[in-house]
Formats: structure tokens, C-alpha cells, sequence
């Protein structure tokens, strides 16, 4: 037997223990947690390169086009136990690893998450890379190799600090340096025409240079390539300085070239304007471009085709450079004329919008993209004059205005297609931001609903549910998730419902031990685990969850006896720095959760917990505990959501408003089974008119009065009193996301789940119809609707 394909339980065991011996240079006597999960991750990772080079020869031989994701942000979490999953080890790593008196489940948690992303928008690209590579899509994901990524979240007397996250401190076992695939970037300079021809002459370069993850596809078949590329000085070191006794000062380029790639923006908005983010995605756009045509020409000789050879996508305006950058290095470098040029780049991208906030809409300064990237300027300057002369162009349609570049107005323009990322999202681009756009484009902005893999957030997570589904459907389900629908033909097999309560309830003890463990808090898990978890924005709510906690508490407290529906309400997730009044919130979850979890009259009725550091991993754990989904964003804010789709198909119930695909979601697991409330679109536009909407809103309710009032005496911040001034006065006066508005639907919703909650086997029925409706929730969905209306490209599986 080929060594490469013996994955009996002797085969494995005989891999890990060479890796261990002459990879870790480790005894087995005395080898560590590390060094055991190192030499299991080569292991694993030694069996998808076959896969890997096979996809490449494929590809290579079908002449196939190849698609290629950019993205300032991966968020991978962790990778071995995906690997495994997805390759069909899992069981048996586990059964070898036993045997050598090893659980594999510390191995797995001994790693790092990769957290190369701040949120939903990292987390897509994840999953979009998974769903390429089980549907034999020949892809590559290009990002930034970040030294640190997303920073790790302490609490500290109840308020956020921030920690840098340190991944790469000990080796990654899943990247492959690749030293050739070397790319000099350009920054700043000067720039002269001769002869027609720009010749930017740089005054500072830096080396992207390539580091590459396979991610292997559901099976083992197929595995994509994820490049990462890290910044290298291009001048190493100033020797002169050195043997002149500076020492500091000579290693000052590599330090300075290095800064590139040294840490992500932990925004999960905009943070405006900063040198060294744009620096980042050029970076980026232009490294990925160079290895993109690099590839094309070894290949194809006629640039003519790159269109039919490459679809590249854009995630968010990020690399919106790609369209200046793509124009620079067709014409500059290649030669072409300009007007044979940009049909063949607008061929070639696409734009995907996240976000119609306007606060998160990229622009930067003429002044500082004319100084960083001087060519890119007037390349910009000529692609709004063309644009421009399509029509009589108002000024808000210019990508160029008020001093400033327009990064979705450079995107949009530069691509074939346009997408959102729900039906009402992309409706609403349609209606507001890229209204006039779209009637001058037509055609061009398409839907996308979002997904995300069932592998990892089923399968791998929830292995109790999982094993229910394969026993009561069959097999087979992870790659095709439509065939859940078939779980409600079960609904009335009491039997099947016993097992959903059964594996809800050990998920639910499951993250209790967890939360014991490391909170030191003991939770009833018969309560209803309530969750809410997601980066804090003041649209998505956590304040209004909050202050339902609030009344709740005060409820039980004025009638303890009563019936009460006893309640775990679970936050989770980080504020971005900067973003003062989302730490304010943090730290009021975290006051409201002190007093309430200590106080001996409502006990195991209500209890608030907030672990600190929410990341992929922790998803994993608390999604599949989850009774309710809190999806409560203004209506018209959250693009899509993508929490919200993993809870459903773990078969919690969701209580939301009409945003995002929580409306989709609604309609695949039928509107009963889903707890709606709140204001729509619409509804929250028209209220927005009235100036003193949240005055009057809470006026008109004697429970938002004593929620605000309890709240503004420090009732829960007895030695600071004055602590949350701020954050009432602004909810009286302002309230921009209609906190107050909402309230009263909202809380009155909490009852009906009460008491649907109170009837558990009903409860679990709903449960099963969720899950049987979530099968359109699959990225493998949404990832075959974007190769067939906007890559235009062939599975070669
Ligand atoms: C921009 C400029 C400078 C620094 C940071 C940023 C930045 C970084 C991250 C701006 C935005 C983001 C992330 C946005 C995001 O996660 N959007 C979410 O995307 C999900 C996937 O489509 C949707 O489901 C969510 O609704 C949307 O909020």
C-alpha cells in the first residue's frame, strides 16, 4: 500500500510517531502537549498535499479560469480539527492518540486561533474557502500575513483591555513558505510621462513574499490554496550605520518594511484615513496582482483572455485598488492601450458591499493617496473622467470629490458585477447608496445571500446533533445541506425529539462545565440559554438585550414565586478600541451581570454571562448550546448576519427584527417558528423624522423609565454613580439605532418565548423545523451562485 494513502489506524500512528521523532526531534517519553499536536498537525497535513497538487494539475490541465478571493481579513480559527473533519480522521486520531494515553481534545485546543479578522466579513472569506474547496473550485485566497491578529479581549473591574494576540509566536504547522514568490511593492515617489508611457519611480519598496495554507474541501478531494503574503525589507540592513556603531538605527528599514504586516485594524468599521491601512491594501492588491498575471502569462501569452481565465473578487472596498492597480500594470507594464485595458479589468472584478453605514464607507484623502500611490491618483483621476462623461454625473456620483477618493464609487465603477449580501440588503443598496449608480450601470448589482460551512459549524461542532441527523436521514448531508429539509418529514417521532432535547441539553451542560471552569459560575441547564454574541455596535443592540435583562430581573425580583421561565442570557464579543460608547456597553454587561449574578433572590431564575475574548473558538462552543438566537439589529443595519444562520442550523430559535437574511431565514423555516418584533425598514426611516422619537418612546413606557432610571442612579455601579450619565443622556436625546422604539415589541416578544420555552417538546419541534430550513444557509450554496452569475466558472471535481 502507498504509504501517502495508508489512513488505517497503524498508518497514523506510524506517521505521527516519524513526525514526532524527526520532525519535533521529541521522545514520545517526553514529548509535550505541543509537540504532540505538531507532530499530529504534519501528519494531517501531510495527507491533504496530494489533494492539493492534484487540484493544482487539474486546474492546469482543464485550462480552467481560476477565481480569486481578496480579503484584508481571514478568520480561520483553528485549523487541525477542521482538517480532520473534513478528511474523515477525527475518530480515528482519536482512538490512536488514546492508546498512547493522549486525548486528542487537548490537542486541538491547544491551538491558536487564527483570528486574521475582526468579524462576519473574515468569517465569510473562511467559509467561502471551504465551500470552494469542497465544490472542486479552482480558487486562491489572497490576504495579509499579520503578525498579530485581532487582539485579545481581558476585562479588567468590568471594562475592556485590550491585549496583542501573538499567534506566531511558536511555528505554524499549516503554512508553507514559499521564498520564490517574491514581489517588490511601491510606495510613494514621483511620477513622469516620456513618450506617453508613466514611469513611477518609487522612493520606497518593500517585498511581499508568499506563505501559503491549503484548505482542504469536505472529503478530502479538492484543497485551495490560502497566500498570505508578509512584508520584507527590500534593503535589509544599513551596514555603514552598523560598523559606525548605530545599530538602532541600521536595522531601522526592516523594521519600517515589517510595520506592513505586522498587525491588523481591529476596526470593524472605518477608522479613517490612517497611512499606514492604506499602505496595508496596496500591499496587498498589488502583490496579489503580480502573482495573478505572473500565473496568467506562464500559461497564456494573449492578456486579451485574462477575463475568461480569472475572476477576482473584492471583499468590501478593501482592495478596491485592484481596479487602479490592475489599469497600472496592464498598461504601465504590459503595454496595453488603456482602452483595450479596462474592459478586460472591469471583466475581471467584482465588488462585494457589506455595509450601508454610511460612518463605514471608505474614502481616503486625495492628498494622502496622491502622496503614497502617485500613479494610482491620476489612474483614479482618469477613471472618474470617463465616468463622468457616461452622463452628466451629480457630484455624489463622482468617484472623486470634496478632496476625497470614493472607495465603493471606484469599486463599483471597476467591476462587472456588484454584490450584496441578503435580498433586503441588496435591495436596499439598490434604493439608496448605489441608486443612481445602479440606473447608470444597469444590471450590474446582483444578490448573493450569504452562507456558511456546515463542516465546521455542524458537523465539527456539534457532533451530538450530527450523529441524530446521519441516524435519522442518513449520511451524506454535509456535503449537500438541502437534504435537511427531509428532518421535518420526523417531526411527529417523539423519539427523534427526545434525542434533538437530549443532545441540546449535553451541549448545554457542556459549555456550563466550561463556564465553571474558567468563570467560576455555575449555571442550571435546564434554563433557557439565551445568546447573543457578535462584535458590540450600538445597531445591533446588545443595549436593548440588556435592558430587557434589566426589567426581567426587576419582575422576578417584585414576584419571586411566580412562574418564571429561569434564563441564561450569554453575551459575547469585542469592542473595537476606539469606539468609546461600545465599551461603555461592555462595561455596563458587565455591572448588570455582577449585581444580578449575586443576587440571592432571583438566583438560578436570571443569571448574565459574559466570558471575555469571544472568537471562532468560543463560537464553536456556544453555538451549539444556544436555546435562542438574539439577532435584534435596527432594521436596515445588518447587511446580513452570518451568526445567525450557524445558530439556526443548530437548532436554536431566533427572536430578530426584518433585517438582513433574518428575513430570508425566517421564510425557509416558516414564520412560525421564528420570534419576530421591532420596526421595519421602512418603518425605522420614517420614524427617524421625528426628532424626539426616543423621548416619546419612553415616555409612552413606565419600564424604559425605571430600566433608565436604575441605570442612571448606579444601581449597578454603587462606587461610581455617575459612571453611565452619558449613555442615558444620549438614549433620551438621541437613541440613533431606536433602542427605545423597539422596546415594547421587543419585551413583549420575550413573554411569547417564555412561554413557548415552558413547553419543552413543542420548544424542541420548533427546534427541528429550524434545522430542517436551514439547509439553504450553506456557503456551498451561495458559493455555487457566485461561480454561476458572476465568476463564470466550472467545478472540475
Ligand atoms: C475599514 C477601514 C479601516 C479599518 C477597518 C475597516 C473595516 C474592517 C472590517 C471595515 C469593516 C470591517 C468588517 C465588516 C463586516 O464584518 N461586515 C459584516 O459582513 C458580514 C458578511 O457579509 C455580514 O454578515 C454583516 O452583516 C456585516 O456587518
Amino acid at each position: 500500500m502507498n504509504v501517502m494513502t495508508d489512513l488505517s489506524a497503524e498508518g497514523l500512528r506510524a506517521r505521527i510517531a516519524q513526525h514526532l521523532t524527526y520532525t519535533l526531534g521529541k521522545d514520545a517519553a517526553h514529548a509535550s502537549t505541543y509537540d504532540w499536536r505538531m507532530a499530529v498537525s504534519y501528519a494531517v497535513r501531510d495527507l491533504i498535499v496530494e489533494p492539493w497538487f492534484a487540484a493544482t494539475r487539474k486546474t492546469y490541465q482543464a485550462q480552467g479560469k481560476r477565481v480569486y478571493y481578496l480579503s484584508l481579513e481571514f478568520l480561520m480559527g483553528r485549523m487541525l480539527e477542521d482538517a480532520m473533519v473534513n478528511l474523515g480522521l477525527r475518530d480515528t486520531l482519536h482512538d490512536v492518540l488514546a492508546d498512547e494515553g493522549i486525548a486528542l481534545d487537548d490537542l486541538i485546543e491547544d491551538e491558536p486561533d487564527a483570528a486574521l479578522g475582526n468579524g462576519g466579513l473574515g468569517r465569510l472569506a473562511a467559509c467561502f474557502l471551504e465551500s470552494m474547496s469542497t465544490l472542486a473550485c479552482p480558487a486562491y485566497g489572497y490576504g495579509i500575513r499579520y503578525e498579530h491578529g485581532l487582539f485579545s479581549q481581558k476585562f479588567e473591574a468590568g471594562q475592556q483591555v485590550e491585549c496583542p494576540e501573538d499567534w506566531l509566536n511558536q511555528p505554524h504547522p499549516w503554512e508553507f513558505e514559499r521564498p520564490e514568490a517574491r514581489y517588490t511593492i511601491p510606495f510613494k515617489g514621483s511620477v513622469r510621462i516620456d513618450k506617453d508611457t508613466a514611469i513611477w519611480t518609487p522612493a520606497e519598496t518593500v517585498y511581499a513574499r508568499a506563505y501559503d495554507m491549503p484548505v482542504v474541501g469536505w472529503q478530502g478531494k479538492w484543497a485551495n490554496t490560502l497566500r498570505l503574503w508578509g512584508a520584507h525589507p527590500t534593503d535589509l540592513f544599513d551596514l555603514e550605520r552598523f560598523n559606525a556603531g548605530d545599530h538602532t538605527a541600521a536595522a531601522a528599514p526592516e523594521a519600517l518594511a515589517r510595520t506592513l504586516s505586522r498587525v491588523l485594524y481591529p476596526d470593524d468599521t472605518t477608522d479613517g484615513g490612517k497611512e499606514l491601512r492604506l499602505k496595508q491594501e496596496y500591499f496587498l492588491t498589488s502583490a496579489a496582482l503580480q502573482d495573478i498575471l505572473r500565473r496568467f502569462l506562464s500559461e497564456y501569452d494573449d492578456l486579451t483572455l485574462l477575463p475568461h481565465k480569472v475572476a477576482i473578487q473584492m471583499n468590501d472596498t478593501h482592495p478596491a485598488l485592484a481596479g487602479a492597480e490592475l489599469m497600472r500594470l496592464l498598461v504601465d507594464v504590459h503595454g496595453l492601450d488603456w482602452d483595450v485595458a479596462k474592459p478586460l479589468a472591469v471583466g475581471c472584478l467584482n465588488y462585494t458591499n457589506h455595509t450601508l453605514l454610511p460612518e463605514a464607507l471608505e474614502t481616503w484623502f486625495t492628498w494622502l493617496m496622491g502622496r503614497v500611490l502617485p500613479r494610482h491618483m491620476q489612474i483614479i483621476e482618469r477613471i472618474d473622467r470617463e465616468h463622468r462623461a457616461m452622463t452628466e454625473c451629480a457630484d455624489h456620483l463622482r468617484i472623486v470629490h470634496h478632496d476625497q477618493v470614493h472607495m465603493g464609487t471606484l469599486a463599483f465603477v471597476m467591476s462587472g458585477h456588484v454584490n450584496g449580501v441578503s435580498a433586503l440588503h441588496t435591495e436596499l443598496m439598490q434604493e439608496t447608496v448605489f441608486a443612481d449608480l445602479a440606473r447608470l450601470y444597469p444590471g450590474r448589482i446582483l444578490n448573493r445571500t450569504n452562507g456558511v460551512t456546515p463542516r465546521r459549524w455542524l458537523r465539527l461542532s456539534n457532533p451530538a446533533l450530527s450523529t441524530i441527523l446521519t441516524d435519522t436521514i442518513g449520511a451524506g448531508w454535509e456535503g449537500d445541506l438541502d437534504q435537511l429539509r427531509t428532518l421535518a418529514d420526523h417531526e411527529n417521532d417523539s423519539a427523534l425529539r427526545d434525542a434533538l432535547h437530549g443532545a441540546k441539553r449535553a451541549n448545554k451542560v457542556a459549555f456550563a462545565a466550561w463556564v465553571q471552569d474558567h468563570m467560576g459560575l455555575t449555571l442550571n441547564p435546564d434554563a433557557m440559554f439565551d445568546v447573543q454574541v457578535k462584535r458590540i455596535h450600538e445597531y445591533k443592540r446588545q443595549l436593548m438585550n440588556l435592558f430587557e435583562t434589566i426589567a426581567r430581573w426587576q419582575m422576578i425580583r417584585a414576584n419571586p414565586t411566580a412562574n418564571w421561565t429561569p434564563r441564561v442570557k450569554i453575551f459575547g464579543g469585542k469592542a473595537a478600541p476606539g469606539y468609546m460608547i461600545a465599551k461603555e456597553i461592555v462595561h455596563l454587561i458587565n455591572d448588570v451581570a455582577t449585581t444580578i449574578n449575586n443576587d440571592p433572590v432571583t438566583g438560578d431564575l436570571l443569571k448574565v454571562v459574559y466570558p471575555a475574548n469571544y472568537n471562532v473558538s468560543m463560537a464553536q462552543r456556544m453555538i451549539p448550546a444556544a436555546d435562542l438566537s438574539e439577532q435584534i439589529s435596527t432594521a436596515g443595519k445588518e447587511a446580513s448576519g452570518t451568526g445567525n444562520m450557524k445558530f439556526t442550523m443548530n437548532g436554536a430559535l431566533t427572536i430578530g427584527t426584518l433585517d438582513g437574511a433574518n428575513v430570508e431565514i425566517r421564510e425557509h423555516v416558516g414564520a412560525d417558528n421564528f420570534f419576530l418584533f421591532g420596526m421595519t425598514a421602512d418603518e425605522v426611516r420614517t420614524r427617524g423624522q421625528h426628532r424626539d422619537h426616543a423621548r416619546q418612546a419612553i415616555l409612552a413606557s413606565q419600564p424604559l423609565q425605571d430600566i433608565l432610571q436604575m441605570v442612571v442612579e448606579g444601581r449597578f455601579n454603587r462606587t461610581n454613580p455617575d459612571r453611565y450619565h452619558g449613555l442615558v443622556a444620549r438614549t433620551w436625546d438621541d437613541d440613533p439605532f431606536f433602542v427605545t422604539s423597539d422596546f415594547t415589541s421587543y419585551m413583549a416578544c420575550q413573554a411569547k418565548v417564555d412561554t413557548a420555552f415552558a413547553d419543552p417538546d413543542g420548544w424542541t419541534r420548533t427546534a427541528l423545523r429550524n434545522i430542517a430550513g436551514s439547509g439553504y444557509f450553506s456557503s456551498d450554496r451561495t458559493i455555487r451562485e457566485y461561480m454561476d452569475g458572476i465568476w463564470d466558472t466550472k467545478s472540475l471535481g
